[in-house]
């Protein structure tokens, strides 16, 4: 008779009969919980342990200390974001330049050399939690400021508008960004059917898609974005009088971004490339610098400047109309010690606000108030997440907010209630002179109607500025990226249609894509009185800081170990990397003159330098890794640099040594130094692209 075993659904445990110890069959331990011996002797898995009665060794319920872990390990994961799954973080501090006294009373911006803790969260949009960081996508700037008045948070992307114009649309562009729902692909990008359905059919997102369009959509790296609050804020001052502003997060390294080969191939060769990039700068001592501006406009009753509907959040204001004048500097100095405790639990929330910073009525902004809250009783198990360590505010708090789940306070007193005599009144809600959050008084008044107003109806012509902004380069990569995006469209009528869409923001782009999709292009009405706004080109006129910058230098046994040496003192003494390459690992050369290799031809790709500079003594050097690397190098427009017998080796891989962008010396000298670390500051080598271009 075979053991019996209890229905998972019957609510009284059966009684069980003795089980005949039998033979174990052949590999089977003998004596083993895990296993039932049926009268004929055959062991079955016991996976019903709450059965299992006699002298037959320890239960599994009984073994207490396999429970605890397991049952901890089985709850490790909380769900990720719904958006902005990946992301990675770093802790900093912001100083205020005291800039800002005169718009707002926040302490933190409007007093001088104040110093305010600060966690920064980057992040992709559409990927899951183990996406690629280089995809095309925006990217998130959440800056957490844990100031003596509570926490504020400002909760921006690195692109100034968005996609909407009102919250109620967020879940169908996320939604029609996101993989398809049948199979589940493609992950983390927008190169398919349905983000190009919803957006060609909503042309509210035309302005925030030629962004991502843009070389913004595939930064090089988190150090070298701007951020933006995309809202206009309301800021008020200590005399109470109040500013429409805009937020601008400017990195100090630079806006630069990757090109979009490079940006696919480090998707496969290192899915974790921002990730990285911005651990190892904090280690390497090269802190990722931010300075905050802001854009200032008068507030007035209909809440537009120059023309330009202020709550719109698809419209920028042109750095031109209104400057973005700087108030306080962001340093991040410390990688987070552990990934979930810190980057996965933040919870951010743009109703995390302190006195003298308010929002406005922007639609959009009005549903985030809602969304940022509600999602993290989900994400995070309920409504205490604020006491997580990374999410206490650092000023004290005293309110009547009580238990729940996972509540780690022990509150005192009997009257958690308002008013109260019991417990002496106290806590009382503080008011506006002893640093209570009271909004300005605003008059409201107007029919209340599910409309957008007749100002949000221009769809067109800011993406038409943002088009006639760029170089002639950034256009190349714009009409590439829409390309290769709506290349992988399989509905010729969604390529269409987005076509239709191009045509109103200029005719040559349109024209020049649907050449590539090998489509005709529709005539457009783009907006004839659009003038350009020259800062919205990301191409630098001088060269930049190299701070953070990883130059590899390829050598052999034999090479001028020394010229590396001098080199590698120049470039670090600027906060750059240097990384030696060579055929074989471990070290080359000999004596005090050796030194370590740290990739070889086998363990690297070009996407992990901005330069690469080959040593004189190389000359016999002969791998087509190492060909594939330069040539990559070359046609990504980055610094190639070579003295002596090293020149050899970059003409052999087809590198022009007379193209722009590439140095060729007899040695390694002051000059050749000061003229590699200013090619690198410029990031690229654009003028090379008649030479590469096709390639
Ligand atoms: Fe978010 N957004 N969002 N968003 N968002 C979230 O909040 C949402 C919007 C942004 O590193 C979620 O905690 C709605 C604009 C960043 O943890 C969620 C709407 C901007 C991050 C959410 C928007 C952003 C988020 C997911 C339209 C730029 C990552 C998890 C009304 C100004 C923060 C979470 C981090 C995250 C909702 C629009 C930026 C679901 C409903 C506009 C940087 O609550």
């Amino acid at each position: 008779m075979a053991t019996k075993r209890r229905s998972s659904r019957s609510a009284t445990p059966e009684p069980t009969e003795s089980v005949p110890e039998g033979p174990a069959p052949q590999g089977l331990p003998a004596q083993d919980s895990a296993y039932l011996t049926t009268a004929q002797g055959v062991r079955l898995p016991d996976t019903d342990h709450s059965l299992k009665a006699g002298p037959r060794g320890p239960s599994l319920l009984e073994d207490f200390h396999l429970r605890e872990k397991i049952t901890h390990f089985d709850h490790e994961r909380i769900p990720e974001r719904v958006v902005h799954a990946r992301g990675a973080a770093a802790h900093g501090t912001f100083v205020a330049y005291g800039a800002a006294a005169s718009v707002t009373r926040a302490a933190f911006l409007a007093e001088k050399g104040r110093e305010t803790p600060v966690f920064v969260r980057f992040s992709t949009v559409l990927g899951s939690r183990g996406s690629a960081d280089t995809v095309r996508d925006v990217r998130g700037f959440a800056v957490k400021f844990y100031t003596a008045e509570g926490n504020m948070d400002l909760v921006g992307n690195n692109m100034p508008v968005f996609f909407i114009q009102d919250g109620i649309k967020f879940p169908d562009i996320i939604h029609a960004g996101k993989p398809h729902p049948d199979r589940e692909i493609p992950q983390a990008q927008t190169a398919h059917d349905t983000f190009w359905d919803f957006v060609s059919l909503h042309t509210e997102a035309t302005h925030h898609v030629i962004w991502a369009m843009s070389d913004r959509g595939i930064p090089r790296s988190f150090r070298t974005m701007q951020g933006f609050g995309v809202h206009t804020f309301r800021l008020v001052a200590a005399d109470g009088t109040t500013s429409l502003v805009k937020f601008h997060w400017t990195p100090v390294a630079g806006v630069h971004s990757l090109v979009w080969e490079e940006a696919q191939l480090a998707a496969g060769t290192d899915p974790d490339f921002h990730r990285r990039d911005l651990a190892d700068a904090i280690d390497n001592g090269a802190f990722p610098q931010y300075e905050l501006g802001i854009q200032v406009m008068p507030d007035t009753e209909d809440e537009t400047f120059e023309g330009i509907d202020l709550l719109d959040p698809t419209k920028i204001v042109p750095e031109e109309l209104a400057p973005v004048q700087p108030i306080g500097m962001l340093t991040l100095n410390r990688n987070p010690t552990n990934y979930f405790a810190e980057t996965e639990q933040v919870a951010f929330h743009t109703g995390n606000l302190v006195p003298g910073i308010e929002v406005t009525n922007d639609p959009l902004m009005q549903a985030r108030l809602f969304s940022y809250l509600d999602t993290q009783l989900t994400r995070l198990g309920g409504p205490n997440f604020t006491q997580l360590p990374i999410n206490c505010p650092h000023a004290a708090i005293n309110d009547m907010q009580r238990d729940g789940m996972h509540q780690m306070a022990v509150h005192e007193g009997i009257a958690p209630y308002r008013p109260n005599s019991l417990d002496g009144g106290a806590p009382e809600v503080a008011g506006e002179s002893e640093g209570g959050y009271v909004q300005t008084a605003r008059p409201v008044s107007g029919r209340v109607v599910r409309e957008n107003p007749a100002s949000f109806d221009d769809h067109f012509s800011q993406a038409r500025m943002f088009w006639r902004s760029m170089t002639p380069v950034e256009q190349l990569h714009i009409v590439e990226a829409y390309t290769f995006e709506l290349g992988k469209v399989f509905e010729r009528a969604v390529k269409e249609r987005t076509l239709a869409v191009l045509a109103n923001i200029d005719p040559g782009l349109c024209a020049d894509v649907a050449e590539g999709l090998g489509l005709p292009a529709p005539k457009g009405a783009p907006a004839s009185d659009v003038s350009p706004s020259p800062a919205l080109s990301q191409i630098p006129d001088e060269p930049g800081p190299i701070a953070g910058r990883v130059i590899g230098v390829v050598v052999m046994e034999g090479a001028d170990l020394p010229s590396v040496t001098k080199l590698r003192r120049a470039l670090t003494g600027q906060g750059a990397v240097l990384r030696l390459i060579a055929a074989h690992g471990g070290e080359i050369g000999r004596g005090r003159g050796k030194q370590v290799v740290d990739r070889t031809f086998a363990t690297t790709r070009s996407v992990e330098y901005d330069g690469v500079l080959i040593a004189d003594g190389t000359g016999g050097v002969r791998d087509i890794k190492l060909s594939i690397l330069l040539q990559e190098m070359y046609r990504h427009c980055k610094t190639l640099a070579a003295w002596g017998s090293g020149t050899q080796v970059l003409e052999e891989a087809g590198v022009a040594p007379d193209a722009a962008g590439v140095l060729v010396s007899d040695r390694v000298d002051q000059q050749f130094t000061r003229e590699l670390i200013a090619t690198l500051g410029l990031h690229r080598a654009w003028d090379r692209v008649p030479l590469i271009i096709g390639g």
